[in-house]
């Protein structure tokens, strides 16, 4: 049997990329997502040769998505694992002021976007007799902070999504996981920032985050468990960092 075949999704930056390196280093079959095509060639260049397809698209774009994953190539098509890792935050202000357009942002990629892609792999593998589904949440999917608001409930989201997915493709042989990281430092407050990389920098400011390759270390030993164990539910802090952003030990 070939090494397990893994989509990744967000895989040209941050949690996603560090991912999709180890995994493909490890001897998975990478399928990376994202919308940045020159990131995703140079992922290609730091992995081993035939190990990583590339897809291009807008997770928000249904059509997209549905033809990105319809017209995969044969030797591509059975995917065995999915990482739904695709997701930012954008912006950071209180209810009454927030901006509808990030709203939108935040629930069109972390909750639809999450969906479209699930249901375009999921009856390939239950068609295929079974296969997994990790899915990226957050802190920020178990406990509210200030002006966190909509990306909250877009985390909230991917947690009653994730405990769904769980109920429902249980009969299936889909296993599902959520890893749920604390503050990591990726392009994650740059994009919140709306590329401000002065104001994203003083996030992590006098304490040490995680690294993405935390993350995907974490994944990877996911994956590796024997075949009788899921780890269902996974919340990932930095030492310094004992709840949401304010509780943070500078
Ligand atoms: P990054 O900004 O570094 O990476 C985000 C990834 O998502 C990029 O690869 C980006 O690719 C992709 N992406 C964003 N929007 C879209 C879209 N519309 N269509 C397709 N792909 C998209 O952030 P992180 O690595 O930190 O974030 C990854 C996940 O981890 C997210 O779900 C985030 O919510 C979660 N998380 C992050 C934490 C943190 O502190 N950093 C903590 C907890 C959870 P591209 O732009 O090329 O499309
Ligand atoms: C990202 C972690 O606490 O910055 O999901 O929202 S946090």
């Amino acid at each position: 049997m070939p090494n397990p075949t893994v989509f990744i999704t967000g895989a040209t930056s941050g949690i996603g990329r560090a991912t999709a390196l180890l995994l493909g280093n490890a001897g998975f079959r990478i399928i990376a997502a994202g919308r940045r095509t020159e990131r995703l060639e140079e992922l290609k260049t730091l992995l081993p040769a035939g190990n990583v397809h590339t897809l291009e698209f807008d997770v928000r774009d249904k059509a997209a998505v549905k033809n990105a994953i319809e017209t995969l190539p044969e030797t591509w098509k059975n995917i065995d694992v999915l990482i739904n890792n695709a997701g930012n935050a954008h912006g950071l202000s209180d209810i009454q002021n927030g901006n509808v357009d990030d709203w939108d942002l935040m629930i069109d990629i972390n909750v639809k976007g999450l969906l479209y892609v699930s249901r375009e792999i999921i009856p390939g593998m239950i068609a295929n007799g079974g296969g997994r589904i990790i899915n990226i949440g957050s802190i920020a999917g178990k406990e509210v902070y200030p002006n966190g608001n909509v990306y909250c409930a877009s985390k909230f989201a991917v947690d009653a999504l994730s405990k769904a997915m769980r109920l429902d493709l249980l009969k299936e042989g889909i296993m599902v996981s959520e890893i749920n990281p604390g503050m990591v430092e990726t392009e994650f407050s740059e994009v919140r920032f709306k590329g401000d990389k002065e104001k994203a920098a003083q996030t992590y400011k006098g304490m040490e985050p995680l690294r993405p390759e935390d993350i995907a270390d974490v994944i990877h030993f996911t994956l590796t468990r024997p075949k009788h164990v899921n780890l269902a539910d996974i919340l990932i802090l930095p030492a310094a960092q004992a709840s949401t952003t304010l509780s943070i030990r500078k």
